[in-house]
């Protein structure tokens, strides 16, 4: 082994030796949950982003905050639309506390009873952090025009005092969740983004 090549090997076992390590998300450290959902099965979207929010505060393995990361949050149903653009990816940049608080502005495409369910993956960066599975998400915005309106008005008119499909908090129109029929309860919330 030539002098040369026995120095450098030193030389990189030095850099490798002082190298902080990777910061990567822990999960133990990391906590993502949706702020103000309607309950742990569903969440509401309006084309303002001020229905559910997801709340990600994100720390490494040595429970330090992992500030300036890009957070995603992603779903898997297409009938999901963001406000703008129409696509299915909400972002946020993790503040130097580790917390970003990604509003879901959207509208869905859907104007039947019952409501649709999507995956939503979490992200940060390229680490996945979150999978939430078959999450039902309703919207006062039913056509996704990304504006709630007269059109949305009938939707929700058409869905007055009906229960639930199936009795497993389905419906569409059911944004309160304390009455599972569409009440003077879910209309509050209806009228509350009313055109956002
Ligand atoms: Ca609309
Ligand atoms: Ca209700």
């Amino acid at each position: 082994m030539n002098k040369l090549f026995c120095v450098m090997m030193v030389a990189v076992a030095a850099m490798l030796l002082a190298a902080p390590a990777w910061s990567i998300p822990w999960p133990a450290n990391t906590t993502v949950t949706w702020y103000h959902a309607l309950d742990d099965s569903a969440i509401g979207v309006c084309p303002a982003g001020d229905f559910s929010q997801l709340d990600v505060t994100v720390r490494d393995q040595d429970n330090q905050p992992m500030g300036g990361y890009p957070i995603a949050a992603t779903f898997s149903n297409a009938l999901i639309k963001a406000n703008p653009g129409g696509g299915q990816i909400f972002t946020g940049i993790a503040d130097a506390a580790g917390h970003v608080r990604i509003p879901i502005a959207a509208g869905v495409d859907n104007s039947g009873l019952v409501a649709i369910q999507s995956d939503v993956t979490v992200t940060c960066g390229p680490y996945t952090i979150k999978i939430y599975y078959d999450l039902f998400v309703v919207s006062p915005d039913y056509d996704a025009s990304y504006y709630v309106d007269a059109a949305d008005y009938s939707v929700f008119g058409s869905h007055w005092h009906i229960n639930d499909p199936t009795g497993m908090k389905d419906c569409a129109s059911d944004f309160s969740r304390d009455d599972p029929r569409v009440e003077n309860a879910d209309y509050a919330v209806f009228i509350s983004h009313w055109h956002h």
